[in-house]
């Protein structure tokens, strides 16, 4: 007599079928550690000239911006790092009229300086045209300041734009990706000194500086170049934890002003911005570092 067996029902019915999707984002941050989310939804798997671009989705973070399998964004986790990039020098600079942002393709930044009435431009200079395409379709939140018409894109090499141009700006962001791929040579001491040579007398950059965490090396060669170019060169960091460690560091590199002295509180009370991270008592803050950080940055 044959014993004919029930498949498991679970597995063939309909309705259960939403249940067994079970697909996860890992980043390795250092190879042998790194953060892990369950994806809801793929929104866009697709590569530009440049690298891969994925836009995905996950229940706490919302709709994410992958580059080359590195998280550069998230619905709800992004006001940290472009809150801190921009609001805290144009804060600290006495009269800021040109701003340039390299990289930044997703517009967080671009739109967090557009909340500035007196900046007359902002340029954002991105090299790949597709990472801002495709942010426009995913963030509306996050590019609206392209609307805005002080707002100019500039789609080219940050590094060839600031060679062949002659404009001087008060303040330049480095909002970049990582110091791989298309911008490696962004994060070198050259650069950095062709930033400086584009910057009025009273100018200030800004440059994402990775994880004191896991990108020890990279901090410290960073911050040992920008201190032969800056008279003045602090660091900076916030909570952002899409990214490795979940803690991040800025470097505030300017000729003459100095953010632990110059903030400019009349204007901050004047604008009084609805902002969700940076704020007065942040301002400060973010320049106290703890212990191992010092380290790394103190005698580089
Ligand atoms: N490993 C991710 C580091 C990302 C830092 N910059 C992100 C730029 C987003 N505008």
């Amino acid at each position: 007599m044959s014993d004919t067996k029930k498949v498991d029902e679970k597995y063939i019915s309909e309705e259960n079928m939403d249940d067994l999707w079970n697909v996860w984002y890992s980043e390795l941050h250092d190879g042998s550690s790194g953060l892990t989310l369950k994806i809801d939804t793929i929104h866009e798997s697709t590569k530009s000239q440049f690298q891969r671009i994925e836009v995905i989705e996950n229940r706490d973070f919302g709709k994410m911006l992958v580059l080359y399998g590195s998280l550069m964004v998230a619905d709800n986790d992004n006001n940290a790092y472009n809150e801190m990039i921009t609001h805290l020098p144009l804060f600290v600079h006495p009269n800021p009229g040109e701003v340039l942002i390299i990289g930044g393709g997703d517009c967080g930044a671009l739109t967090e300086v557009t909340k500035h009435p007196d900046i007359k431009r902002v340029t954002l200079c991105e090299i790949d045209e597709k990472v801002v395409e495709i942010s426009k379709k995913h963030f509306p939140d996050l590019t609206r300041g392209l609307a805005d018409p002080r707002a100019n894109l500039v789609v080219s090499d940050g590094k060839k734009y600031l060679e062949d141009s002659r404009s001087k700006f008060d303040l330049v962001l480095l909002d970049l990706s990582d110091p791989i791929g298309p911008a490696a040579d962004l994060f070198q001491k050259s650069f950095h000194q062709t930033v400086s040579d584009r910057l009025n007398d009273d100018g200030i950059m800004v440059a994402q500086s990775e994880s004191p965490f896991y990108n020890q090396e990279t901090v410290k060669a960073i911050y040992s170049n920008l201190k032969q170019i800056f008279p003045i060169v602090r660091m900076y960091t916030c909570f952002m934890p899409i990214y490795p460690s979940a803690f991040w560091s800025f470097a505030f590199c300017s000729k003459k002003a100095d953010p632990l002295k110059d903030f400019r509180r009349d204007k901050y009370d004047e604008l009084n911005l609805a902002l969700q991270y940076y704020n007065d008592d942040v301002h400060f803050g973010s320049f106290m570092q703890p212990q191992f950080v010092r380290n790394l940055i103190d005698n580089c």
